[in-house]
């Protein structure tokens, strides 16, 4: 079952262009493709050249519209596979057996910046997971924070324009740093939950690799029998839930705008195969009302402390897509592809949705036809009775296409009773035709509270820069000071911090009644396997520096899935202490200690390092320091660190004497271990914080 997709796209390859000569788009060979056809060398082209024109009118026509939202993204395959039989609350032919793998095609994505923006802006991530299943596929069309911005799809208009560059000049790109947002979310404080997540952490993701996903929405699993269990969806990163520091988010979009994109890809081609388990929350259907807020308000979660999450199976991303265009960007999800086992609620954020993503492919993939597009087509069989169209692909024989017929034997027959149909879920329904919010769906301050209550120090303190970062940059004054009163209804303590930093007054009263706390929140509680699995070692190196040891610590990082490269002023190779050639991966000015998780730093000869001549290297650990990363340092990197005016003895800072004050001239084995192993904790511990201020 895995490779059914694989199997079928193998019908798409396009020819090995090392199989014949360049030819046009009828397969008329091409000798000449560098000059038009023209009159005389110096005249006018002719009409004539079907070559030239047929090349220019296609790459006139490349682009599609990018998506309204999401529109930067990057994709990968990968096969999910439940533990265990889930049929005792869903039919979910996917969920049912821990021997089959379903593929999946997943595509994450930033929200507001445009297709060529950067990576690591503050923005929620998209998590978008095609199965491709036996029933059909099913789409669980997720975020990498578990609650939405607005309650009702009727207001996505009017969030996504906020959220959007403002329309006179069209900045900023990629930032909800600007007046709009902050405008529309001091007027609608359903959206102040949600923002609480877009200000921590979560919001810039070291890696897709490291987020965890959600599906938001409570959706309905059904079983055999037609019985309903409400459901939540989470993914959990193997690799814990790890973010990068905002300053160092920032310089990374100028280092490497594609910085996630490229992380995901390169893990997938180095066989780090990226992995989550997907856990569901579930509810009783009897249980609808029994929580004090409303199962269907998507600005809500369900406490893990409440209700926990409960594994069913995992999901391995091991297949990086051929073409971009063909697959990533032509992929189209729609929260309305469900299958059977698997049921809408009424959440009025879900349903505006499910009219929503048919719509926008519709224009973005130019017709209904977007389904027969490789990575959309379903590994199961498709007979339909819709024809034509445009870039209808499919030779569909016979005369009817209706139903019910007799010419055409009645084929496609409706399916029966065991042929596995959709059928939706009974639920009666009943009430007048109105346009109100339900009074269940008023408190907006308690689960922003919530999660405010149960950051750490340090996520705390993050948040509240973040607050003072984006509001700084609001121009207008009362959009500030507004947005200050509605977080004094969260939490008092947050809204004078904000206050303080944006120059405005603090507000009189603030909220300190939400008690709430859910320690599952917090990425202190989201470690993952706590490995050092794929984290990027950067190991300085310079010609003088003492080399000839390094192996077995290198030896010894890689083999707990680190990658270490060694940095040098030049590429090549450099010249160590004891005159042997050390190979160099990368030269220092095509890197940054923003592209990197941690330093390490070798010893040398005494007196000062070659490194610190290095503008580039100095600037390399001292960054480092600064974004709380992990640094490692051996002898004389020790005393390196020191002219630096990075504090040794800091959190995260590991050091080792000088081999050669030991007098034997090598480390011995003892020391490399301990040393190693001291090193690898802290790289695991991912950053450090409370360091002291670098000394100048
Ligand atoms: Fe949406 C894309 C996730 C609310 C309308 N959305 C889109 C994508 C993701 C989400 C991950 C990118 C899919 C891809 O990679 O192609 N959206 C969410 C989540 C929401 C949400 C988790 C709230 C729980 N979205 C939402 C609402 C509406 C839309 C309320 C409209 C009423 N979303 C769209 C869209 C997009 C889209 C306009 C743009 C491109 C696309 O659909 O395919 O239809």
């Amino acid at each position: 079952m895995t490779d059914a997709k694989r199997t079928q796209q193998e019908n798409y390859q396009a020819q090995d262009p090392a199989s014949g000569p360049l030819t046009t788009d009828q397969g008329v060979a091409v000798d000449h493709t560098d000059d038009s056809l023209r009159v005389g060398e110096r005249g006018p082209t002719l009409l004539e050249d079907f070559h030239f024109r047929e090349k220019l009118t296609h790459f006139d026509h490349e682009r599609i519209p990018e998506r309204v939202v999401h529109a930067r993204g990057a994709g990968a395959y990968g096969y999910f596979q439940p533990y265990e039989s889930c049929a005792a609350f869903t039919q979910a032919a996917f969920l049912q057996d821990p021997d089959v793998k379903t593929p999946v095609f997943v595509r994450f994505s930033t929200v507001q910046g445009p297709r060529g923006s950067a990576d690591t802006v503050r923005d929620i991530r998209g998590f978008a997971t095609k199965f491709y299943t036996s029933q059909g596929n099913y789409d669980l069309v997720g975020n990498n924070v578990p609650v939405f911005f607005i309650q009702d799809g009727i207001k996505f208009p009017d969030f996504v324009h906020a959220l959007k560059p403002e329309p006179h000049n069209e900045i900023p790109t990629g930032a909800s740093a600007h007046d709009t947002l902050w405008d529309f979310v001091s007027l609608q404080p359903e959206t102040l939950h949600a923002i609480m997540w877009l200000m921590s952490d979560r919001a810039i993701p070291r890696s897709f690799r490291m987020m965890q996903g959600f599906g938001v929405h409570t959706f309905r699993f059904v079983d055999a029998e037609g019985n309903g269990t409400f459901v939540k969806f989470h993914w959990k990163p193997r690799l814990g839930v790890r973010s990068l520091v905002w300053d160092e988010a920032q310089e990374c979009q100028g280092r490497d705008p594609d910085f996630n994109r490229r992380d995901l890809w390169q893990a997938i081609e180095a066989g780090d195969f990226p992995e989550w388990e997907l856990g569901v929350q579930l509810v009783p259907e009897e249980d609808e009302f029994a929580f004090d807020f409303d199962l269907l308000d998507a600005t809500k979660l369900i406490p893990e402390e409440l209700v926990p999450v409960r594994p069913i199976g995992r999901m391995v991303l091991d297949r990086n897509p051929e073409n971009f265009f063909a697959e990533t960007e032509q992929v189209a999800f729609h929260t309305a592809n469900l299958v059977p086992g698997i049921d809408f609620t009424n959440d009025p954020l879900l349903q505006a949705r499910n009219f929503s993503y048919l719509d926008t492919q519709l224009l973005r993939l130019g017709g209904p036809n977007f389904a027969q597009l490789p990575v959309n087509r379903p590994v199961a069989p498709v007979r339909t009775n819709h024809r034509d169209g445009p870039h209808q692909s499919v030779v569909h024989s016979g005369a009817t296409s209706y139903t019910p017929n007799s010419l055409g034997g009645g084929c496609p027959a409706i399916a029966g009773a065991d042929a596995g149909a959709y059928r939706h879920h009974v639920e009666r329904v009943d009430g007048e035709t109105i346009r109100r919010r339900s009074a269940s769906f008023q408190d907006h301050y308690s689960q922003a509270a919530l999660f405010w209550n149960s950051m750490s120090d340090w996520e705390k303190q993050h948040i509240v820069d973040a607050f003072r970062f984006e509001l700084g940059k609001v121009e207008a004054m009362s959009v500030r000071a507004r947005t200050v009163e509605v977080l004094a209804s969260v939490d008092g303590t947050l809204a004078r911090a904000v206050a303080e930093g944006i120059g405005v007054p603090a507000p009189r009263q603030g909220a300190d009644h939400h008690k709430g706390n859910s320690p599952a929140l917090s990425q202190e509680s989201l470690r993952g396997d706590g490995s050092i699995r794929t984290r990027r070692i950067a190991l300085l190196v310079a010609d003088g520096l003492e080399t000839e040891h390094l192996a077995p610590i290198r030896e010894a990082l890689s083999s707990r899935g680190a990658t270490v490269e060694a940095i040098a002023p030049h590429d090549g190779k450099i010249t160590g202490l004891d005159g042997s050639g050390y190979v160099v991966d990368r030269a220092l000015p095509t890197v940054a200690s923003v592209l990197y998780d941690a330093v390490l730093l070798p010893d040398g000869p005494p007196g000062d390092s070659p490194l610190l001549t290095e503008e580039a290297a100095v600037r390399f650990v001292r960054d480092a320091y600064r974004h709380g990363k992990p640094i490692g340092a051996l002898g004389s990197g020790v005393a390196l660190l020191e002219r630096l005016g990075v504090a040794a003895d800091a959190h995260g800072v590991v050091t080792a004497p000088s081999a050669s004050s030991r007098g034997d001239g090598a480390p011995s084995s003892d020391d490399g271990e301990e040393f190693t192993g001291r090193f690898t904790e802290a790289v695991a511990a991912h950053r450090h914080w409370n360091r002291p201020a670098l000394r100048h």
